[in-house]
């Protein structure tokens, strides 16, 4: 799934909102938008995640008619290259499908859109699910959990099981942990840390560590809302090392170059 890299594949961050909470505003016009995208593709991404609802902490979610109206030009002009859409929704997955996007990301694993996974079984197309506690609401008001990693792998097999009752191939699915959503920094540290208890499931692990508030944190701003490029980067090798093989990142071009580091060293 998805190479371009040697062993591992970066997975472009490509958000057209106003309000996303590292990049919010920078790409929400389309020609912004593409231009980033084509420029993620020639600088590694082996595909490029467009988004049209910002699930920061906090967030309240846009209707079906905004996130289309802000996703679709955008899909329009990235036809025939390798596109993914991070969205809950069936009705913006089929219509992603249907300009060319190869998989579907969707942050509810599957409970958002009781549609969606007949969308994504009909298509046969790629699927990350992902482990979220809660709703970006309230997902930050203090999340707790007896063993986070156990949790997680529980939730994400559960769900699995589910994708391929769909008849979702499960071949064409990656888990993700879901850094940041519903967890404290140090439920994000274990997670990763711990990524064996994922890879046990068998499936690609997904992990979007990329300037998350949590590493901002771990550098000592108890208040920081997002975390920097070095950080970042330091947090995909290392995810990398534990054996993650997609990393969803904003900073394409840094990233594939630590990584092609990462890969011939380790
Ligand atoms: N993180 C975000 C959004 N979608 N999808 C997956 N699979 N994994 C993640 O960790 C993940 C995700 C949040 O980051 P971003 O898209 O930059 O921000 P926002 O939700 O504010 O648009």
């Amino acid at each position: 799934m998805l190479p371009k890299l040697g062993r591992c594949a970066v997975l472009g961050v490509l958000n057209v909102t106003p309000d996303s909470f590292s990049d919010g505003g920078v790409n929400f016009r389309a020609e912004d938008a593409i231009a980033t995208a084509r420029r993620m593709l020639d600088d590694g991404a082996a595909i490029v995640d467009v988004g049209g609802e910002s699930t920061r902490p906090g967030s309240e979610g846009v209707s079906v008619e905004e996130e289309l109206r802000r996703v679709v030009s955008v899909l329009e002009g990235l036809v025939g290259l390798p596109v993914s859409i991070d969205t809950a929704k069936a009705e913006v997955a089929r219509r992603a499908l249907e300009l060319g996007a190869e998989l579907i990301n969707d942050v509810t694993a599957l409970r958002g859109d009781p549609h969606l996974a007949g969308v994504v079984a009909d298509a046969g197309a790629y699927l990350c699910l992902m482990h979220m506690r809660g709703a970006p609401r309230t997902m930050q008001d203090d999340p707790r959990y007896d063993d986070v990693a156990a949790t997680v792998a529980a939730f994400l097999e559960e769900r699995l099981a589910f994708a391929v009752e769909q008849g979702i191939a499960e071949e064409r699915i990656c888990l993700d942990p879901g850094i940041g959503f519903g967890k404290t920094v140090e439920h994000n540290v274990e997670l990763v840390r711990r990524l064996d208890v994922l890879l046990a499931l068998g499936r690609p692990v997904v992990i979007g560590f990329s300037r998350k508030r949590s590493l901002g944190r771990m550098l000592g701003d108890p208040e920081a809302t997002t975390g920097s490029v070095f950080a970042s980067l330091g947090a995909a090798v290392a995810a990398f090392e534990r054996g993650a093989t997609i990393l969803r990142v904003h900073d394409v071009r840094e990233t594939v170059e630590a990584l092609t580091i990462a890969e011939a060293l380790l």
